[in-house]
């Protein structure tokens, strides 16, 4: 297996957490490349339900995780999400987890800023996780970002501090939000250095070993490419790019290096948050969808919104997110319903359109056009062969497939590790 990464192809939650797991057992490293503890990926290992936001899925596969410098890293959520795991009885240490040197850290003022601004749009917010990820990232690009190797520097922290909260504080009491004191952040990020500096290294050299010694590498992607700050839709998406592209970037390797990329998808569509959803579903129908996917998120538990599987939107996910193949999950959750439909172009202002427009007003005024397909009576819960699913589940498969231009590689029937059909 040469490397590969794993990226969501809708809006996030798409089940990455379980193919992750899947392939982890085929990769010798799991690599988080970008995003934070904004992702949530559930994993479902016989009795066990592991939910990770850091921690690259590959710990519970005792695979070697790593941590990329295209993340941002909260401290005090990692070591707390250390702690929950190992309480499930798993091992994570410095000889099972590695840290890029050059990760900018969230610091509590991040998600007090994140939570202030969303609060001041009152009926347009973002929606965000609250978990301070923009304002993270806005400091990484502003080169104010303390840094995990900052950590064993006290005197750049303190500088960084001084310059960090002077930008903070003028922006949080602009809100009418509490300001922050430097003292407190700083005996905690002292306070913080022992426990994390253990974990910290150039990745990008231990990435280069493996490289060399024919080391297989998983690179987990956060979020999906709806999300992406550049593709996704603006500026209702998180603040990192999520495409496999970044999957070099944000771990330090050579783009050459990243090999085959699979994106992940529902066989409908959900999103948590604010922003345009063209083929959302408002109805009895869409409720349904939500109660049987048990639909809420991860990180917030938000219920998700829910709609028919959007072909347009998945299309130009594969090819901005170089998708290879396609992993199809929660097929399961359309047993029974009568009829299915399937997004193949929008209507903007009378005009038929094959991708989505980059403009907000026109994303929110695309109305999906739909093709119809017969649904199936019989169950595909559980289903691990081909053959088993009905004629009608298979059709409908193919046709996404020829939609969406990407073979569907994998097939997900339900949560459990093993309900999986692999199809190529
Ligand atoms: P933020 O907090 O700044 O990243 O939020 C910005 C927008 O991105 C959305 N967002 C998400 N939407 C769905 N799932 C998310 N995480 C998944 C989970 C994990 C995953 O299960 O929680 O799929 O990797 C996630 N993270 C951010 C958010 O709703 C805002 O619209
Ligand atoms: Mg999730």
């Amino acid at each position: 297996m040469s490397n590969v990464a794993i990226i969501g192809a809708q809006w996030g939650d798409e089940g990455k957490g379980k193919v992750v797991d899947w392939l982890a057992s085929r990769a010798d490293i799991v690599v988080r490349f970008q995003g934070g503890h904004n992702a949530g990926h559930t994993l479902v290992v016989g009795n066990q339900t592991y939910k990770l936001s850091l921690l690259p899925s590959g710990v519970v596969r005792g695979k070697l995780g790593i941590i990329g410098n295209g993340v941002v890293l909260d401290p005090d959520a990692l070591l707390a999400e250390i702690a929950r795991v190992q309480a499930q009885g798993l091992h994570v240490g410095p000889d099972n987890l590695r840290i890029a040197e050059n990760v900018p850290l969230i610091l509590p003022l991040h998600p007090a800023l994140d939570r202030a601004r969303e609060a001041a749009r009152g009926e347009d917010k973002i929606g965000t996780t609250g978990r301070g990820i923009g304002p993270a990232y806005e400091d990484k690009v502003g080169r104010r970002a303390i840094r995990l190797c900052d950590l064993a520097e006290p005197q750049t922290l303190s500088n960084k501090l001084d310059e960090l909260l002077l930008h903070h504080n003028s922006l949080l009491s602009g809100l009418g939000a509490p300001t922050f004191e430097k003292q407190p952040l700083l005996d905690a990020l002292l306070a913080l250095a022992p426990k994390l500096l253990p974990f910290s290294e150039a990745v990008w050299e231990r990435l280069d070993a493996a490289r060399a010694d024919g080391k297989r590498v998983l690179f987990e992607g956060a979020q999906a490419v709806m999300l992406d700050v550049d593709h996704g839709t603006y500026p209702y998406v998180t603040s990192s790019n999520t495409i496999a592209g970044n999957a070099a970037a944000g771990a330090g390797i050579a783009p050459h290096l990243i090999g085959r990329v699979l994106g992940i998808a529902k066989a409908y569509t959900t999103r948590v948050g604010s922003g345009p959803f063209p083929t959302e579903l408002t109805d009895a129908i869409g409720q349904g969808l939500g109660e049987r996917g048990h639909e809420f998120g991860t990180v917030t538990g938000r219920p998700r919104r829910c709609g028919w599987f959007d072909a347009v939107m998945v299309r130009q996910a594969v090819k901005v997110g170089g998708i290879q193949g396609l992993a199809l999950t929660k097929l399961d959750v359309l047993d029974g319903m009568p009829e299915l439909k399937i997004c193949t172009g929008y209507d903007v202002n009378g005009t038929l359109m094959k991708r989505l427009p980059a403009a907000m007003g026109a994303q929110a005024c695309a109305k999906p056009v739909y093709e119809t397909l017969e649904g199936w009576s019989g169950t595909t819960r559980g289903a691990r062969t081909w053959v088993e699913l009905p004629a009608a589940a298979i059709k409908y498969v193919k046709r996404i497939e020829e939609l969406v231009e990407a073979p569907v590689a994998l097939l997900s029937t339900s949560p459990e590790r093993d309900d999986t059909i692999l199809v190529q």
